[in-house]
């Protein structure tokens, strides 16, 4: 526990350095992917183990805020005011997408979990999401971010990313990650970010959820699409050169009409 714990350790300067950047913004099935309505709607929150108001704050910043030591963030998961005391305070947030972003402060050690389900179609082709850390210990399974897919009953099918004791580094600024999720075209998943903090704080932001699809073939809109399931043929990526032109070579009867 370290509730209150002190200002500006060695240890936490050792970790203050954490820069933003990035960028991108295009199609996207997430709804609120990039936090651009100015709270979690769309999203799913939780904060256990133990189930108190006053450990966690699932916070929303702007774009160039400053954060202040003690500083009142509204906490969107048990909808309560709560002071930030992260060691990397005070910090101005650049947010790599729109103009705001999810943030997650502690006061003390609890598990925290932010998902939404989503429906992917054939096309879906990669998550990708922007994130940006600083855990102020290393890691184990008492302190770690991870991003999971999950079934809707909660279960684990993957864990795209975790950090690892040892070897991951204490704390990154905003990187965009991306992720291959054809494994998982036509069905519905719960994308599910877990920060478990037990150690000593451990300071969050994300951004910019969205899923990227392949894109459509040349000429799709004019083309025939008899005997097609989905909005594109499962697996393909890009159809054969000239298909947009009338040139359907190698593709049966169906796409040739005498
Ligand atoms: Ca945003």
């Amino acid at each position: 526990m370290f509730k209150y714990a002190i200002k500006n350790t060695a240890l936490a300067a050792a970790f203050l350095a954490v820069s933003a950047g990035g960028l991108q913004a295009a199609t996207n099935e997430f709804l609120n992917g990039s936090f651009e309505t100015g709270d979690y709607t769309g999203w799913q929150l939780d904060e256990y183990s133990p189930n108190v108001s006053d450990f966690g704050t699932w916070g929303i910043v702007q774009n160039n805020q400053q954060v202040n030591y003690g500083e009142q963030l509204f906490d969107y998961f048990d909808q309560v005011f709560l002071p930030a005391f992260s060691p990397s305070l005070p910090k101005t947030f650049s947010t790599p997408d729109g103009n705001y972003m999810a943030v997650q402060f502690q006061l003390s050690g609890q598990t925290h979990r932010l998902y939404q389900d989503v429906t992917l179609s054939q096309r879906a082709k990669k998550l990708s999401f922007d994130m940006e850390y600083a855990s102020f210990s290393d890691f184990g399974d008492d302190q770690k971010v991870a991003v999971h897919i999950r079934d809707l009953n909660d279960n684990i099918l993957e864990t795209l990313f975790v950090t690892v004791e040892g070897a991951s580094p204490y704390a990154t600024p905003m990187i965009n990650y991306a992720f291959d999720i054809t494994a998982y075209r036509g069905q519905t998943i719960r994308v599910d970010i877990e920060l478990v903090c037990y150690r000593f704080f451990f300071d969050l932001a994300l951004d910019n959820f969205k899923i990227e699809k392949s894109a459509v073939p040349p000429g799709w809109d004019k083309g025939l699409k008899n005997g097609w399931v989905g909005d594109i043929p499962p697996g393909l990526e890009t159809l054969p050169e000239g298909f947009s032109f009338g040139k359907k070579e190698g593709w049966g009867d169906e796409y040739n009409p005498q």
